[in-house]
């Protein structure tokens, strides 16, 4: 799990990224769009109603500057009402559920959640982001279903994004420094392990990045589709001038995606 630093989100609570108006030139779509998708809702859904409190955890190496407020402007961004809790950990909350909030986002070093109250189901980031890319990268290019589709990294957000990319009829080669990884979901989900990450990377157009590396711009294909949530997160010049299109946030598109689907679990929407 790689962790953010407060320079990496330091945007997001004022979307200095302007992440939206890249989406759309990028997929068509907004990130609200976006994460309606990836919950299988093909159509506008108001959250206002939706009360959400973000909890600063302090576990562990303890709080990320910058992280709960930039999970709250993200959440209302989505038209959902937010805050962040006075307390951290159990005290904030305690405090969330006496508030009677219909969700609650709270992160530690090894898990993110958007915990639904009503439901007592939660999504995790690890799920969200991989959801999130797969369906930006799908959007990006113009659908995905047969065409041969690379997964850089076989960690917990990889591991998601082969099982979502292979149901949605993609051709899915899974790749990672440690071999063995890559294998592994090779044997579980019946994709393509890709023994040299280079190799794997130079001969795809198609490629979903959840790996915390850096790949020089002679390795990407003319034309690529790279949709990558990895940090740290940098293309080259060489890179960014070949890519047709290099999908990234550090942390709205994942936030975005668990939220949203963890509404919709006490929500009455049509699909
Ligand atoms: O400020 C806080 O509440 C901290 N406990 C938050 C720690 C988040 C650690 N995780 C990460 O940096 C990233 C997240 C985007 C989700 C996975 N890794």
């Amino acid at each position: 799990m790689t962790r953010l630093t407060p320079d990496l989100i330091e945007g997001v609570p004022d979307d200095t990224l302007d992440l939206d108006s890249r989406l759309l030139k990028m997929c068509g779509k907004t990130v609200k769009q976006l994460a309606l998708e990836g919950a299988g809702v093909y159509h506008d859904v108001d959250f206002s109603k939706m009360r959400v409190a973000c909890v600063p955890i302090t576990s562990g190496m303890g709080i990320i500057g910058g992280f709960s407020k930039s999970v709250d402007a993200i959440v209302r961004r989505l038209g959902m009402q937010s805050y962040v809790t006075a307390g951290t950990d159990v005290n904030g909350f305690q405090q969330a559920i006496r508030d009677g909030v219909d969700m609650v986002m709270m992160a530690d070093d090894a898990m993110f959640v958007a915990y639904n109250v009503h439901a007592a189901r939660s999504t995790n980031n690890s799920w969200g982001t991989a959801m999130g890319y797969a369906v930006a990268l799908k959007n990006a290019a113009g659908g995905i279903e047969g065409k041969d589709v690379l997964v850089i990294g076989a960690g917990l957000v990889g591991t998601e994004a082969v099982q979502i990319l292979k149901s949605w009829g993609a051709n899915v080669s899974v790749t990672d420094i440690k071999t063995e990884k890559a294998k592994a979901l090779e044997e579980r989900f019946g994709v393509k392990a890709l023994p040299d990450v280079e190799d794997a990377l130079a001969s795809h157009r198609y490629i979903l990045n959840a790996a915390p590396a850096i790949f020089p711009g002679r390795l990407i294909q003319e034309g690529a589709v790279i949709s990558t949530p990895g940090v740290p997160h940098y293309f080259d010049e060489e890179g960014r001038k070949k890519a047709k299109a290099i999908i990234h946030d550090p942390l709205e598109i994942g936030t975005a995606m668990m939220a949203v689907n963890s509404a919709l679990f006490s929500m009455e929407v049509s699909k």
